[in-house]
């Protein structure tokens, strides 16, 4: 068994990718860029500003920083908006009942999120007390695919990467934990996520037998 798990934020402990998609969207379309869900695979995991330029890019668009930073602010303020209604309804199925096998196993629990609004959203969700390790976007100076966030999460737990397992949704998160050495388990489709060492659909009804591949 592993001696801790380092979990993703949005897509894997709550649901807020639809949020990011809405308040994206509404960018893109000022833009008159088409932005699809698929394109939006592209921006789980990756950093406001970074999203931010990913998304001109698709539309072959470049801006000043200060513009990019005005459309950044422009998005995240439609994204609190709908975050700011969260209750525990918006955790994931089967999230609870994961982190209390973990608990009852002596395995570490922590968080690794690109998020500035982590600590925001863990709050409204009632999940605060279940991260006593808690690294977000605010602490990090490289967002994943760089592995700095989990790496963080690993040395604030005392333990090195090889004793950790990392929960992902995004592509770019699957790569930061790859490139920091982690095992990772991979949260959707198993065609997006190609690179995790296991694929599950979902967080239903995981028991300890899902590390027995990793
Ligand atoms: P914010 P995660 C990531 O969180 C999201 O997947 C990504 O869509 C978002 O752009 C990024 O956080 C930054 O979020 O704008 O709230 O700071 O999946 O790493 O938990
Ligand atoms: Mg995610």
């Amino acid at each position: 068994l592993p001696k801790a798990c380092i979990f993703d934020l949005d897509g894997v402990i709550v649901d807020t990718v639809p949020a990011h998609f809405v308040a994206w969207k509404a960018m893109a379309d000022e833009l008159n860029i088409p932005f699809t869900e698929v394109d939006n695979e592209q921006l789980k995991g990756v950093s406001r500003t970074e999203s931010m330029k990913r998304i001109l890019a698709m539309g072959g668009m470049t801006k000043s920083n200060i513009e990019i930073e005005e459309m950044t602010t422009k998005k995240n303020h439609i994204y609190v908006e709908i975050i700011s209604k969260m209750t525990p309804d918006d955790i994931l199925p089967g999230v609870v009942e994961f982190l209390d096998l973990l608990d009852d196993n002596n395995i570490a629990i922590a968080l690794g999120s690109s998020s500035k609004n982590a600590p925001v959203i863990l709050e409204a969700v009632g999940l605060a007390h279940r991260f006593p390790v808690s690294v977000d976007g605010n602490q990090i100076a490289h967002s994943k695919p760089h592995p700095e966030v989990f790496l963080l999460g690993a040395d604030r737990l005392g333990l090195s990467p090889s004793e950790c397992v990392v929960f992902e949704d995004a592509i770019s998160g699957v790569q930061a934990a790859k490139r920091g050495n982690f095992k990772c388990v991979g949260v959707g489709d198993s065609t997006v996520l190609s690179e995790a060492d296991v694929v599950i659909p979902d967080m239903k009804n995981i028991d300890l037998t899902i590390f027995d591949n990793l």
